[in-house]
């Protein structure tokens, strides 16, 4: 036995890129605790760090390719599964078009550097328009408001949690989440540093959250409802002659418009839709304009519904209009040292509605279409349909609405492929199942959530474990691949070339940034708090912030309906939600024993009224409804869910025949993506809505 060592990096599993201390001896990990000397996170670390070392040492996770048989899986070699997927995909876009093959991506791309980096040269040699990914289900709103104000997708401000005097969370759990759009590990303790220096916490969501019993303040709000909750509180900074655009005075342009705009939703008008009193939306807007510094942070609850892409538009608005943005305390953006905008000129038009899905019409953008449209896409034939598929690091037979009937559209694929570490309630469909090396095996470096975080920070994580002779790499995958279908040499180039190019190129170039420095820095390196620095970065043709993009005039009338709307359907009478659980990470952590041990997480939580009038009792197993699906589930029951609202967690239904994930089968849960409907998306941005998704209830 050789001695003990410590080994420092950042966990890659969600995007508070906590550091970590990792002892081991030989290849066995002894021990995982946060990491003190990491200028960001402090010491900071959740529960599922420590089952890095259960991914590593799972006997579950492949390591060799796998092809799907007649009478099961067998091992094949990395040459003969190369060769037999670029001869399948390769014959199929001959015979279809490049179209016909289609890619998605996952979540765990955006936590891996070498997929970060090779997805964009992967997806030009496979020369297919059909790019879809986990963003659809997520994000997308926020870097279409982004785009559309700012002039970049990916210039996306983020709360300045650790300065400010007000934080209005809307739709967030970042207690549990740990944060979304806004890198900050350890949230819990900043938002308790924000009483403590006398400030604010309020939240505002159809739950009664972890985060929302930390706040000082937590308010129910009906789901969907959020953009006239914005619009009313805009309205109020109008109304009271507050707008405040301090130093951005010149550089804003479209106020007089909004602000006849808003003149339409005062509080009184829209707080029965909404569920919240007048006097408390107009108590909210005042508590924002009189702060000495405050930030409206909208995330999950205010992205994946019917209108997200208006809630993320209105939440900038709001943030800019109070004076809280690009400013100490308010919305800011940071400058990282690999900065995904370097090369972004001013005015570069964007591809959003540069195509349209072929079916349903939905825009294109950010270089993909919305995953709500794949099933339909794979089924409808015709000129463009797609036949092929290659799944990289996702499972959205889970994780997308009506998986499902995605799962049943995979089974009519000509091929399909999956690089993926399981084989899983996705990848079961492939017909060859390509495993990369992850966690602990890889190097590491946060390119996007560097570009979200709520401090400029810098960080980069040697591997910790040489990879076994026959593995490879994500990255290394995708280079083979792509080599082999455009009939080139396998490039020799690493995602360390480039990360260190990129730092020399970068901001902190200057000060002598590189890939070296990082190295001999292992706890990371502090690059101190976000500046005010809207002026450098926007990328907008004129340099001005535009504050009411026409496509969000051309929305509103589809938000107006609602409010004219009869009451709903009486065939599904609730809204179903989802909750994120503090021990698992979406689909793919529950192979861990230690993070699914013990009681059965995945139960429908139902407010005693509702569970009063249906007679429900806690521990029955109910059927719930919508319009795609139906589950069987335990009921929990519980005020701290509003009336009429129920909620189950997302990233479970591990109980699938043909699926190699023998732990979690154990905790199985069933998926709350059999319920949601791919039909609801918000129709401006194409993102998924998962809330508010309507369900019945009934005893079995
Ligand atoms: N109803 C509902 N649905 C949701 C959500 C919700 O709140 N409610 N949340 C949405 C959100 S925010 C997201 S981001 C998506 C996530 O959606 P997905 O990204 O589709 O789901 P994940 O569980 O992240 O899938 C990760 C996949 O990658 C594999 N994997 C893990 N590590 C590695 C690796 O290092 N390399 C490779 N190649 N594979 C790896 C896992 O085995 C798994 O198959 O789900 C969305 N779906
Ligand atoms: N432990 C853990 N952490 C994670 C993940 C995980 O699976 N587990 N996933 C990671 C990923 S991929 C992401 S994107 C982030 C997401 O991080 P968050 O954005 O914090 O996401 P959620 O925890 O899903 O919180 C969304 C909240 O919105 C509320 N909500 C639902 N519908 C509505 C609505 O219509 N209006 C309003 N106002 N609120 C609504 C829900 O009740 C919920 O509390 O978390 C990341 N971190
Ligand atoms: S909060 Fe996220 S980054 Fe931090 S230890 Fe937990 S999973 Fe890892
Ligand atoms: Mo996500």
């Amino acid at each position: 036995m050789s001695e003990i060592k410590t080994h420092y990096r950042n966990c890659n599993i969600c995007e508070a890129m906590c550091g970590l201390e990792i002892k081991y001896q030989d290849k066995e990990i002894l021990s995982i605790k946060g990491d003190q000397q990491d200028p960001f996170s402090k010491g900071y670390n959740c529960p599922k760090a420590t089952a890095l070392q259960d991914f590593y040492n799972d006997e579950d996770r492949l390591k060799t390719p796998i092809r799907r048989t007649a009478t099961g899986w067998e091992d094949i070699s990395w040459d003969e599964a190369f060769a037999e997927i670029a001869e399948k995909l390769t014959a199929i876009q001959h015979a279809h078009g490049k179209n016909a093959l289609a890619v998605y991506l996952g979540n765990p791309n955006a936590h891996s550097l070498g997929n970060a980096m090779f997805l964009k040269p992967f997806m030009k040699s496979l020369g297919t328009i059909n790019r879809f990914s986990s963003a659809s289900t997520d994000q997308m709103p926020h870097h279409v408001a982004a785009n559309f104000m700012f002039g970049a997708g990916m210039l996306i401000p983020v709360p300045d949690i650790d300065r400010t005097d007000y934080m209005l969370i809307i739709g967030g759990n970042p207690v549990v989440s740990n944060g979304s759009m806004m890198t900050a590990p350890n949230v819990l303790g900043r938002m308790k540093a924000i009483q403590k220096r006398g400030g604010k916490v309020v939240v505002v969501d159809p739950c009664r959250t972890r985060t929302a019993k930390i706040a000082d303040q937590h308010l129910f709000i009906r789901p969907e409802k959020d953009a006239y909750l914005l619009l009313a509180m805009i309205h109020c900074v109008f109304e009271n002659n507050k707008v405040n655009l301090r130093h951005l005075a010149g550089m804003v342009e479209g106020v007089d418009q909004l602000a006849q705009l808003v003149k339409d939703y005062p509080p009184e008008d829209v707080a029965e839709l909404v569920g919240i009193e007048a006097s408390a939306i107009s108590t909210l807007a005042s508590e924002m304009m009189a702060a000495d510094s405050a930030v409206c942070y909208s995330r999950m609850g205010a992205s994946t519904q019917s209108f997200g892409g208006l809630c993320q538009w209105l939440t900038n608005v709001f943030n800019i209009i109070t004076g809280n943005f690009d400013r100490a305390g308010g919305a800011m953006f940071p400058q990282p040292a690999f900065d995904l905008l370097r090369n972004h000129k001013k005015g570069h038009k964007s591809s959003f509605g540069q195509y349209s899905s072929r079916v349903r019409k939905l825009p294109f953008f950010n270089g993909e279409f919305p995953v709500a449209v794949l099933a339909e896409e794979i089924l409808t034939p015709g000129d463009g349909q797609i036949k092929s598929l290659i799944t990289v690091a996702g499972n959205p037979v889970l994780s997308t609405p009506s998986g499902h009937k995605l799962a049943d559209a995979f089974d009519t694929l000509d091929y399909m492929v999956s690089i993926d570490i399981y084989l899983n309630e996705t990848t079961k469909h492939a017909n060859i199942i390509l495993p990369g090396t992850t966690g602990v095996e890889n190097s590491h470096f946060d390119i996007f959530f560097n570009s979200f975080s709520v401090r400029n920070t810098v960080k980069y994580s040697a591997p910790l474990f040489e990879k076994e002779d026959e593995q490879r790499t994500d990255w290394q995958i995708m280079q083979e691949i792509a080599a082999r279908m455009t009939d080139t040499q396998v490039q020799k180039i690493t995602p360390e070339m480039i990360l260190d190019m990129e730092l020399q190129k970068g901001a902190y170039g200057a000060q002598g940034m590189s890939l070296q420095k990082l190295v001999d820095n292992p706890h990371g390196i502090d690059l101190g708090p976000l500046k005010p620095c809207l002026e450098q970065r926007i990328k907008t043709a004129d340099g001005k912030v535009n504050l009411f993009p026409a496509l969000y005039r051309d929305d509103l009338p589809r938000l107006n309906k609602l409010m004219a709307k009869p009451a709903r359907d009486k065939q599904y009478p609730f809204d179903l939600i989802s909750r994120r659980l503090v021990k698992s990470h979406n689909t793919w952590t529950q192979n861990s024993d230690r993070l699914v041990k013990g009681k059965n997480p995945c139960t429908l939580e139902v407010h005693p009224i509702d569970a009063e009038k249906l007679s429900l009792v806690k521990g029955q197993i109910i059927r719930v409804s919508s319009t795609v699906g139906s589950v069987e589930i335990e009921v929990a029951i519980t005020d701290d869910i509003q009336q009429g609202v129920v909620s189950m967690p997302q990233g479970w239904g591990h109980n699938q025949k043909g699926t190699r994930m023998s732990v979690a089968a154990t905790q199985p849960g069933v998926s709350i993506n059999d319920l949601t409907d791919a039909d609801r998306v918000d129709l401006l941005t194409g993102n998924a809505a998962l809330n508010g998704t309507p369900v019945a209830l009934a005893a079995l």
